[in-house]
């Protein structure tokens, strides 16, 4: 990828360009938590973005995006949101550059990568959280990673339109080798915990769709949990947010006055125990256990949270007959992309082969299938 999208680089642009890498995200556990200040499990994958850039002396940003083989143009004094989706991603980052008050010059700028479009792995966060680490070492802004995963966060409000949490660009940013991160979204410390599967692979299952009303539902979902919060708030002033909740505090407030958001935070205060448990059975390795908790998890996802769809519920719902897959779920903000399951290694291919065809079958429309492993976050590359 460094060599293809430096070649791409010089065919397009001139000089010699500098490259970084932001990788997507798989999340173990902690799904529609981060926005609710609760816990999330997330881990760094091997499938990355790529930016190759230079700075130029005039204001012209130039951008061109290998997977969609296509260009746009605009400049520092000028930068709003484009008509097409993918520079948004960029120029939203460049935008809260200019209104956190640092000076920017134009840049040539080619975004490529191998992290699967609209498959719940946050390619678009591994844009910003590239865009932002590329553009604060041209331009040297001296921002911290924490300072570069806010701004990222930032860009996909304002640009994107989706009110995300910050777990996406926060795992993009702070990914590490072999290890998951238990990230607590209220204070933002956080912990690494060794990814140890003792004979078990990660394995996504990609169903290939995204349903159109994934951006605007999410944002609906948020404001739920706010609704909830602030029924609760009238008779408990000092909670918060979901994080301060309990199934008591649900049940006497929420529950007979709005039983849609009842539902929906039930599924957030359940998820943030089931997390903390979750922790403790990676830690120990007790794989059948993190398994358990995940096939939970997705029960939430669909009957609670109804964020899940037909496609996603085919795939949990076969691998759950089988008892080489200790767990799996949707993974990501929902409505479409992959399945995450813990499969024995031995397994895979067998579940793999028979999936795809019976998932074809079922479903009218291919199967993707990867095996992922955890990898550092955002970095320069070396060409
Ligand atoms: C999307 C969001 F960007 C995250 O912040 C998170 O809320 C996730 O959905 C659901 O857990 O990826």
């Amino acid at each position: 990828m460094i060599k293809k999208i430096t070649t791409l680089y010089k065919e397009k642009f001139e000089g010699e360009p500098s490259v970084f890498r932001s990788p997507g995200r798989i999340n173990i556990l902690g799904e529609h938590t981060d926005y609710n200040e609760g816990f999330v499990l997330p881990a760094a994958i091997d499938k990355n973005i790529y930016v190759a850039i230079t700075k130029r002396s005039d204001d012209q940003i130039n951008l061109y995006a290998g997977d969609f083989n296509e260009n746009y143009s605009t400049d520092t004094s000028n930068i709003k949101p484009a008509p097409i989706q993918w520079p948004n991603y960029i120029l939203g980052v460049a935008d809260q550059l200019q209104k956190q008050g640092h000076t920017i010059t134009g840049f040539n700028l080619i975004i490529d990568g191998d992290i699967p479009i609209g498959a719940g792995l946050s390619s678009s966060a591994a844009v910003e959280c590239a865009v932002i680490y590329a553009l604060n070492e041209i331009f040297e802004l001296g921002l911290t990673r924490m300072q570069m995963v806010a701004l990222a966060q930032k860009a996909e409000h304002v640009f994107a339109g989706v009110n995300c949490g910050i777990m996406d660009q926060f795992a993009s940013m702070f990914g590490k080798k072999d290890h998951a991160i238990k990230l607590d979204c209220r204070s933002l410390h956080y912990e690494y915990v060794p990814i140890n599967l003792t004979g078990y692979k990660i394995v996504l299952l990609n169903t290939n769709v995204k349903h159109n009303l994934a951006a605007s539902a999410y944002n609906t979902r948020r404001e739920q949990c706010e609704t909830g919060v602030s029924i609760i708030q009238q008779n408990h002033p000092a909670v918060k947010s979901l994080r301060d909740v309990n199934m008591e505090m649900l049940k006497d407030y929420v529950e007979a006055v709005d039983p849609l958001v009842f539902r929906r935070c039930k599924y957030v205060v359940q998820e943030n125990e089931r997390l903390l448990d979750a922790c403790e059975h990676l830690k120990k390795a007790d794989i059948k256990a993190l398994g358990a908790k995940m096939y939970q998890t997705h029960s939430g996802l669909r009957y609670d949270y109804d964020v899940s769809c037909k496609e996603l519920d085919f795939l949990v719902d076969y691998v759950k007959q089988n008892a080489d897959v200790a767990g799996a779920r949707m993974v990501g903000g929902g409505f479409g992309g992959c399945t995450i399951n813990l499969v024995k290694e031995s397994a895979v291919e067998n579940l793999v082969a028979a999936i795809s065809e019976a998932y074809t079958q079922a479903m009218n429309l291919p199967l993707t299938a990867y095996q992922v492993s955890a990898e550092n976050g955002t970095a320069s590359c070396t060409i």
